[in-house]
């Protein structure tokens, strides 16, 4: 019995020795030790030895068993170890290898001009207001005083959705919604946005373009508080030494109109912005009374001082969305 025991314990041993697999080690070690295992064989096989012999070899078979479970755990240790190297290796992280860059987004630059005029008027004490893009016949219209036969109104002029709506052409419908919602009392608003006309897309035209316009209503607003506003604007813009020239105009919605150029680097006067003082029956529609309150209004076209401040070449840049384009203007606009 006693040598069956050790030549157990001897192929079992070096079946272990043999396993490189700690799936494979858990399989042996459930068919040499479990319950159908030989030793387990051989514990059963005790009942019929002679009483005297029984706790001998009853405690050689445990004896063996608890060995093979030593050199069991061992192995297990060994393979566990390994295994683990193993992963170690394959996951190597090489620290010295350069970093991936990221691509990350920017600020348009339509919006950053946006954004540097609002920041200009809010410090003049304006507040910015929006609306809707998608208006109606009579805010778009018929509240700036622009009358039926006015050929902005006509059909091959503006995106019509219906024959009462229509893709805003300006953003003065909500200037005329902030006079009816303000009953009479005064304003400072700029109004930014997207706005929309039926053009061919070319190198000066897009049928999508943005705007920031400007209302002030109050009892003493004059033509000067007008003029004043836009050098400042101008200036804050363009640099401090610049100088403006207003042009005599008309708007249906302004009386006087002035168009509004700037003074160039190269010795010519460019248009920049249209102006005016609001007209009487604009006040009027609007719920103020044109014999006892002021106002000045302008629009500004974001593209135009995009396009004159950065010398860009072609408005339908700004829509087209090359990143070589866009990343020029990545970090930001220089004073
Ligand atoms: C109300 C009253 C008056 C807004 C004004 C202009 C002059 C103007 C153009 C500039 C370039 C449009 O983007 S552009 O093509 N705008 O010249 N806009 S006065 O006047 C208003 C607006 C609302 C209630």
């Amino acid at each position: 019995m006693k040598e069956q025991l050790v030549e157990i314990k001897q192929k079992i041993e070096q079946q272990i020795n043999q396993i490189q697999d700690l799936n494979d080690l858990q399989l042996l070690r459930s068919s040499a030790l479990g319950k159908k295992s030989e030793l387990q064989g051989l514990m059963i096989h005790l009942k019929d030895l002679p009483n005297d012999e029984k706790p001998m070899v009853g405690k050689l078979i445990n004896e063996t068993k608890q060995a093979l479970e030593l050199i069991f755990d061992e192995r297990k240790g060994v393979l566990e170890e390994k295994a683990l190297n193993e992963k170690l290796e394959k996951e190597q992280v090489d620290v010295t290898l350069p970093g991936l860059k990221l691509v990350t987004g920017s600020t348009h630059l339509l919006t950053q001009v946006q954004e540097d005029i609002e920041q200009f008027f809010i410090g003049l004490g304006y507040e910015i207001k929006d609306g809707p893009e998608v208006e109606s016949d009579h805010y778009n219209f018929e509240m700036l005083n622009l009358e039926k036969d006015h050929p902005a109104r006509a059909m091959q002029d503006s995106f019509y959705i219906d024959v009462n709506r229509l893709l805003r052409t300006h953003t003065s419908p909500v200037q005329a919604r902030t006079m009816l919602e303000s009953e009479g009392k005064n304003i400072k608003i700029i109004c930014p946005g997207k706005v929309y006309r039926r053009d061919d897309d070319d190198q000066t035209h897009s049928h999508q373009f943005m705007q920031i316009e400007g209302l002030v209503i109050g009892e003493s607003v004059s033509f000067a508080d007008l003029k004043g506003t836009l050098l400042a604007v101008i200036r804050h813009f363009f640099g401090s030494e610049r100088t403006i020239r207003l042009r005599p105009s008309y708007f249906p919605f302004t009386e006087p109109s002035v168009e509004v150029d700037v003074f160039s680097e190269d010795g010519r006067f460019i248009e920049v912005l249209g102006a005016g003082m609001v007209h009487p029956n604009v006040l009027k529609m609007g719920g103020y009374d044109p014999q006892k309150v002021q106002g000045f209004a302008f629009g500004i076209g974001i593209e135009r001082l995009a396009i004159l401040k950065y010398a860009v070449d072609d408005i339908r840049q700004f829509y087209t969305n090359d990143v070589r384009f866009l990343n020029q203007f990545k970090g930001g606009l220089e004073k």
